[in-house]
């Protein structure tokens, strides 16, 4: 088998995706996500003017091989441009690989380690009250773990939390929009938030919460020990992470599980973190980090240190990297849990897919390779529209982690 040719589709269903299709000389193609979020384009040059002419007549079961060819050949290694395209890439191969053989890619990946996926659902309101609300239609949905973020007193709009009945977007379009962050008020907060959230639900359901970078280290140890009596199941991106030593720090102070990794792009970001047991989950994605050839060693590599996966699983990672993402939670033995934040159906009817979610669990289901495809004629009617992560800035306008 050969690769014939190589395309990639840039739509906007409500926000932006970035989708490359590999065809063969034997009719199987392929699809892979290269979605970067604010920053669609510059994947989309990669492929288009760099990657894409090699590709042609190489063998698409090469997996391996053309990752190794992409990351070392490049020269320039590593970074989310480059990682997320190479993840683009391989994606679409074990797509190709999967329908060539008649099977679902879990079972390229060393088959079922568990009957499902289990995935958490985000909760979120302008208040405490209303995010209890939030919490609570999530559970009667069927959720088993919920990610609660909510709006802090005292601040006009909170990342993570929608404004007015819109649901939660991360991406705006236009240019990017600011907002005010008060770290003293947040920590001051936070404590009180899973206080009456697990008054209210009671300890069976998994609690999660993101902070989104924005704390140093030994806040972070603050608020993780302030937390305890009310057993998060993880307290996620407590610090930017560049400097993996501050990790120490906080597993110092508090037993609260931490997750890190959404915006690692290899196994370099986090090896220190894994090999030290700084952290509990490693929530790299398949397509920001360098898809499931790499993913899978991450995996493999944190088993050996007790670390989890938590992968992201935000709304700008298309469908096709959802359905990757649950072959991979499917098939890996130290499995965590998988973000799971629904696209909207203007996304579902342009990426058509076979998986689904039952109580709880999500399920990548039976259909050849990925099991997801792409109706071009109608991502046509969606042309990309720029968009940007919003900008945060502290009360005394310093311009701040988000
Ligand atoms: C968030 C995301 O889902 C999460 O955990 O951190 O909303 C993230 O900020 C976006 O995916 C960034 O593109
Ligand atoms: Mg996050």
């Amino acid at each position: 088998m050969k690769i014939t040719r190589a395309s990639v589709n840039v739509c906007s269903p409500g926000r932006n995706f970035v989708t490359l299709k590999i065809e063969t000389d034997q009719g199987v193609y392929g699809l892979g996500d290269g979605t970067l979020n604010g920053r669609e384009l510059a994947v989309v040059s990669y492929l288009a003017d760099h990657v894409i002419p090699c590709l042609i007549a190489r063998d698409p079961f090469q997996t391996e091989d053309i990752w190794q060819y992409l990351y070392r050949g490049a020269y320039w290694r590593r970074g989310p441009v480059t990682m997320s395209a190479i993840a683009a890439v391989d994606m679409a191969l074990w797509d190709i690989k999967g329908k060539a053989l008649n099977t679902p890619v879990y079972n390229l990946l060393g088959g079922k380690s568990r009957n499902g996926v289990m995935v958490y659902a985000h909760a979120n309101g302008k208040d405490i009250e209303q995010t209890i609300d939030a919490v609570g239609r999530e559970i009667e949905r069927g959720y088993l773990a919920v990610r609660a973020q909510s709006g802090i007193p005292g601040l006009d709009s909170t990342y993570g939390v929608a404004k007015g009945n819109k649901p939660y977007e991360p991406a705006e379009r236009g240019l990017p929009s600011e907002s005010l962050w008060s770290t003293e008020k947040y920590l001051r907060h936070a404590p009180k938030l899973f206080e009456r959230v697990r008054q209210h639900f009671g300890d069976d359901v998994h609690l999660l919460h993101d902070c989104h970078h924005r704390l140093t280290p030994i806040e972070a140890a603050r608020l993780g020990r302030e937390l305890e009596p009310y057993h998060l199941f993880w307290m996620e991106d407590p610090v930017p992470a560049e400097l993996q030593e501050g990790f120490a720090v906080i597993r110092q102070h508090t037993t609260t599980p931490i997750a890190t990794g959404e915006v690692f792009n290899s196994i370099w970001d986090a090896k220190m973190l894994i090999e030290k047991q700084w952290i509990d989950y490693i929530r790299m994605t398949v397509v920001h980090g360098g898809g499931l050839t790499h993913l899978k060693k991450v995996a493999d590599f944190a088993a050996l240190f007790h670390v989890r996966t938590g992968c992201h699983g935000a709304t700008d990672l298309s469908p096709v990297s959802m359905a990757a993402a649950l072959h991979f939670g499917l098939a890996v033995h130290n499995f965590g849990v998988q973000e799971h934040m629904p696209h909207n159906e203007e996304t579902d009817a342009v990426f058509p897919h076979g998986y689904s979610f039952d109580s709880g669990y999500m399920y990548p289901g039976d259909a050849p390779g990925l099991g997801v495809e792409l109706d071009e004629a109608l991502a046509a009617k969606y042309p990309y529209q720029r968009a940007y992560l919003p900008i945060n800035r502290k009360l005394d306008g310093t311009l701040f982690d988000w």
